[in-house]
């Protein structure tokens, strides 16, 4: 069986990571829809936004959100837009949920309570019935992003339970410090937990990007790369932006054989309806 074509989210610049860390993380809404163009024209067919105030600090503000995606969409309309619903740790869950109704196509929801680093991102099954309850009502697809094994069951769950309907799309997050580690038997467990017939991607955190992708891209999944995940192009070399991580992943992709989704071979793959 020949795999589908490669969908790329490039995750643009997430809720953490610092100009401190690396000058090339983008801010402003204007900083951040150049990166999510830059990305597409790399290759990438879904962006995983996350935005941030005007001292660069995270943010989940509804109205920031919708001129990010309205700057996005007036530079690559095609492009997937998902926004975190993840936000930062400490931040509540109404404050969370606000990106939903920016206008997305998709949003991440988080489907269980993981250490994260020395924190504790809390995701109780209340707060993943609600989001996914939310999303179903306007027509947003989640991407349920797994940092653990027993987050794939959540997930499962919230399906069972009848509040999520459609395809099923999963993101297993392996290697944040404290959650799941990436690792092949780990990222082959998941995979096995899943329905046949829902799609899958991995986001390799920190030095495991590549090594995740490079898995993910022979295994028939799907590969999230960009500056929220991983600052590095190569071991000391920081990526001057997200597309320089879009365009290696392509490079391995064309290496193994596996063709590039558009946007609109994503559309399909995901079964995302038009609203
Ligand atoms: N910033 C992390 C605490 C998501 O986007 O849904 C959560 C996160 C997950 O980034
Ligand atoms: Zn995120």
């Amino acid at each position: 069986m020949s795999a589908d074509k490669l969908i790329v989210t490039a995750a643009i610049c997430g809720a953490e990571v610092t100009r401190e860390q690396t000058p090339y993380i983008p801010l402003t809404p204007e900083e951040i829809a150049n990166e999510a163009f830059l990305s597409y024209k790399a290759g990438a067919s879904i962006v995983h936004l996350h935005v941030r105030d005007k001292a660069g600090k995270p943010t989940q503000d509804v109205e920031v959100f919708k001129k990010v995606i309205d700057l996005v969409r007036t530079k690559c309309p095609e492009l997937i837009i998902q926004v975190s619903t993840g936000g930062a740790v400490g931040m509540t869950p109404e404050e969370r949920l606000q990106s939903i109704y920016a206008g997305p196509e998709m949003a991440s929801l988080d489907t269980g309570t993981t250490n994260f680093g020395d924190e504790i991102f809390v995701n109780d099954m209340p707060l993943i019935r609600h989001f996914a309850s939310k999303m179903a009502e306007i027509n947003v697809m989640p991407e349920f992003e797994c940092f653990e094994l027993g987050h794939v069951s959540n997930a499962l769950r919230v399906v069972k339970e009848g509040i999520i309907k459609g395809h099923l799309h999963f993101d297993f997050v392996l290697g944040v410090p404290g959650s799941c580690p990436a690792d092949v038997r780990n990222l082959i467990r998941m995979v096995d937990s899943i329905p046949e017939d829902a799609t899958w991607t991995v986001s390799g955190i920190g030095r495991h990007e590549f090594e995740m992708a490079m898995l993910a891209i022979s295994m028939g999944g799907n590969v999230r790369v960009g500056l929220e995940d991983n600052i590095y192009l190569s071991k000391g070399v920081l990526a001057k932006s997200n597309a320089e991580l879009v365009e290696k992943v392509v490079r391995i992709a064309k290496e193994l054989g596996r063709e590039i989704a558009t946007p609109m071979d994503a559309r399909k793959i995901l079964v995302i309806k038009d609203s």
